[in-house]
């Protein structure tokens, strides 16, 4: 029997199955769970659907997380389709290409503004909506990255909004712990995934990355997978507000 039979989870932020969070959606399907996916827009429809059909899943809703409707509808959703939750997956994050080709010192404020609503107030917002529906001992989950610690060149306003998602995982933690409810964070080392490529020399991070961790190699999406299936299941039951690295130990090397 897996360790989330029984569990129903929502996992957001699925573009294609280089994905981190299809890396989580097949952990979680290997484990038992039962899952439900949404897509931010249209373009990714049909890749999403066909997803959810490997996984054995019809549950695949529309959310663009800068539309307070959209987050509201996923609400609903789910309300009739399974009447409760369990997980979420939150795997979402944005900021416009430009953003990542100077310093920080030429954030937009467009910019900023929108690195903040996508990948920060997002994880509020969904966490808000999904709140009734889920059941004692649910865990939510979301991913950041070591720029939120460190200056990594060109990661720039992403590293600020990472701290800041990082800081609203505690915050929320506490919020959320009356409801025997938890919420943690996977730091996950690179991963070639489409957001990747439109950060100026990721290939060079990447390459850097992989020679200083001390196993000396990058880590995958089913790594990835592995720890959420933790995180989310009642083996972590007194871990909650966390950041956890899965970056091959990357952060511990100066
Ligand atoms: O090296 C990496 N790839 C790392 C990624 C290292 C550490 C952390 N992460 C984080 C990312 O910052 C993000 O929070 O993991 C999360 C998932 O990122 P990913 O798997 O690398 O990226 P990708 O496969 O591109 O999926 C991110 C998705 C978007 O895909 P595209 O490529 O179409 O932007 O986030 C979703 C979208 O599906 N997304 C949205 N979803 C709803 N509403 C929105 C939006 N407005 N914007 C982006």
């Amino acid at each position: 029997m897996g360790i989330l039979e029984g569990k129903r989870a929502l996992i957001t932020g699925i573009a294609n199955e280089k994905s981190i969070a299809y890396g989580i959606a097949k952990a979680f399907h290997r484990e038992g769970a039962e899952l439900a996916f949404t897509y931010a827009n249209e373009k990714l429809k049909s890749r999403v659907e066909e997803i959810a059909h490997e996984f054995g899943s019809h549950l695949t809703f529309e959310c663009d997380v800068s539309k307070d409707e959209h987050i509201k509808a996923i609400g609903s959703a789910l309300r009739s389709a399974w009447g409760s939750l369990d997980i979420l997956v939150h795997s979402i994050a944005f900021a416009p290409r430009e953003e990542f080709k100077g310093g920080v010192i030429d954030t937009t404020r467009e910019g900023f503004k929108i690195a903040m609503d996508i990948s920060v107030y997002s994880l509020i917002a969904l966490t808000r909506e999904l709140l009734p529906l889920m059941r004692s001992g649910g865990a939510i989950l979301t991913l950041t990255y070591y720029g939120a610690e460190k200056v990594v060149p060109h990661y720039n306003v992403m590293g600020i909004a990472k701290a800041a998602l990082e800081s609203t995982v505690r915050y929320l933690a506490y919020d959320i712990a009356k409801y025997e409810l938890r919420i943690n964070a996977i730091s996950a080392g690179p991963v070639k995934t489409l957001a990747a490529y439109s950060i100026t020399g990721f290939h060079l991070l990447m390459e850097h990355t992989t020679k200083v961790n001390p196993f000396g190699r990058a880590i995958t999406i089913e790594e990835v997978g592995d720890t959420a299936v933790f995180l989310c299941s009642e083996l972590s039951r007194a871990i909650t507000g966390e950041v956890l690295h899965v970056d091959n130990g990357y952060h511990i090397m100066g």
